[in-house]
């Protein structure tokens, strides 16, 4: 029974892996197929999809900064800077152009080579695109790639990010679409959607991943995947969070996915990204080295590097510098 699951998972998938014929998609049951492998025959899978793209002991590092922190209008049920839920999350103003560029090189000091902005808005208003893009330019002309995550944009937002050198937009479509209304209200999947397409208009690379550990169920998780997979073209970049849980916020208290759980959802996107970067992002601080390893043995080939995320803790870079050394891995 076993024997015959596990051709006919490995068959269909199969078939989809090279995207060439352009229509071809992958239906959630496919996805479904391949975490439901014996764990050894989809890691093996994922690390044969991994070494026919990438160079598999190299590692990306994107840091992250928080340049307007807390006081968010959204009710995204994992977020601890959304203003409605009580979290220790202190509000703060936009940082200046100097600490935010300060911060940067610093960054780049250690290692990072790319340097992504997060905001706590709804979207960006003109005055807050003046000021990103000052921000973006600096941090491009220190020779490091750009990244912003700024929420929902209006049509001719994202050209003007481009022009200022944003290389990369991470805006994320966090679950599969049934699961969503779960999770967030305030906006809608479409409207998801249709940032990614601003994005994909304006010519900048997509940043577009989720959050695992919401409970939900393998098949949710399926279908996350199959939303990110069937982008036309999918992500550049694919962020695998574990949520983190934050006291306060609404999925506070959920039960933890098993660490093999989350392993097998990276392995699904190396296999149907396989030229994406696929970053193990939220959720390393509480993940030990060995299952951190699993990821990259998985297809995972960035990381979130810096002491912080957006508000919450990220190991410590001399911990991460000393975990890739262990593990034969050099950054990118
Ligand atoms: N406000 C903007 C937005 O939501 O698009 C940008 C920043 S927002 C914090 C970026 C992403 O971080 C979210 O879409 C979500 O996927 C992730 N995130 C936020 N809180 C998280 C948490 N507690 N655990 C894991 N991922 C989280
Ligand atoms: C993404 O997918 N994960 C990052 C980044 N994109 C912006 C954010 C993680 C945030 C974790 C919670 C916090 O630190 O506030
Ligand atoms: Fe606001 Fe972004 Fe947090 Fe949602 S994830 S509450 S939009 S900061």
């Amino acid at each position: 029974m076993n024997q015959l699951n596990t051709n006919l998972s490995e068959e269909q998938p199969n078939s989809m892996v090279d995207k060439a014929v352009g229509s071809l998609r992958w239906e959630v049951s496919q996805i479904q197929s391949l975490l439901d492998l014996p764990f050894n025959d989809l890691i093996h899978r994922a690390q044969l999809t991994h070494r026919e793209h990438h160079d598999a002991n190299a590692v990306q590092l994107s840091t992250l900064i928080s340049v307007k922190t807390g006081g968010c209008p959204e009710d995204c049920g994992y977020c601890p800077q959304a203003a409605r839920y009580h979290t220790e999350v202190e509000n703060q103003e936009m940082l200046s152009l100097d600490e935010v560029v300060e911060t940067a090189q610093a960054a780049k000091n250690k290692g990072a080579s790319r340097f992504c902005m997060g905001a706590a808005w709804r979207g960006p208003k003109q005055r807050d695109i003046d000021k990103m893009t000052e921000m973006i330019s600096a941090v491009k002309s220190l020779g490091l790639e750009t990244c912003a995550t700024l929420g929902m944009l209006k049509p001719g937002q994202a050209e003007q990010l481009g022009k200022a050198g944003l290389d990369y937009y991470n805006h994320n479509l966090d679950t599969a679409p049934e699961y969503y209304d779960e999770i967030i209200t305030t906006r809608n999947y479409q409207d998801r959607l249709n940032t990614l397409q601003e994005v994909r208009s304006a010519g900048i690379n997509v940043c577009c991943g989720g959050i695992v550990g919401m409970g939900e169920t393998r098949h949710t998780r399926a279908g996350l995947i199959a939303q990110l997979a069937n982008l036309e073209p999918y992500p550049e970049s694919v962020p695998i969070n574990n949520l983190v849980q934050v006291e306060g916020t609404p999925l506070h208290g959920t039960e933890s996915i098993d660490p093999f759980e989350f392993v097998r959802t990276i392995a699904a996107a190396r296999i149907t990204m396989p030229k994406a970067m696929v970053r193990l992002s939220a959720g390393r601080q509480e993940m030990s080295e060995a299952v951190q390893a699993l990821c990259f043995l998985a297809g995972a080939n960035s990381i979130f590097y810096g002491d912080k995320l957006l508000t919450t803790d990220n190991p410590e870079t001399t911990r991460d510098r000393a975990l890739l050394e262990k593990l034969g891995l050099h950054a990118m």
